[in-house]
């Protein structure tokens, strides 16, 4: 414990250390910010989160399952027009595959999963699939 003598020095530093002013400035951290009218300069950082994977549902020819069914399958599903839904379906009967859209991950599962339970209800073969695009 001090004695009352050295509490009075102790305080009277204290006091004189708080009072007078500092003889070497703070360090950068702790200056004030500059008063610069108000400009920011915002730095660009580099972009962390990247777009979803998307998936492109295929459908792929056979020699069984009615152009007609195709067509309406892809007007149903992927919500194309009639026109469209046709050029689709003759792009797959000549090419052995077609892509009818693009969408989400589980999106386009869904897709996948309506198509064939539709096609198997009707007794068709029809295929369809789901891959990533870009591999
Ligand atoms: N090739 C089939 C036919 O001639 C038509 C067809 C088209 C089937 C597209 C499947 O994904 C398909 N009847």
């Amino acid at each position: 414990m001090p004695c009352a003598k050295q509490g009075n020095a102790l305080r009277h530093k204290i006091t004189t250390m708080a009072t007078r002013l500092p003889t070497v400035p703070p360090p950068p951290e702790l200056m004030p910010p500059e008063r610069d009218g108000g400009a920011t300069l915002l730095e660009r950082r580099p972009q962390k989160t990247k777009p979803p994977q998307m998936y492109q549902v295929v459908m792929l020819n056979d020699d069984y399952t009615p152009m007609e069914f195709v067509v309406f399958a892809i007007q149903e599903f992927f919500g194309k027009d009639r026109e469209t839904a046709t050029q689709i379906m003759l792009k797959i009967h000549l090419d052995g595959k077609g892509v009818c859209g693009v969408y989400s991950k589980d999106v386009a599962a869904s897709k996948v999963d309506q198509v064939l339970q539709t096609a198997r209800q009707a007794g068709h073969p029809l295929q369809c699939l789901s891959e990533p695009i870009e591999p």
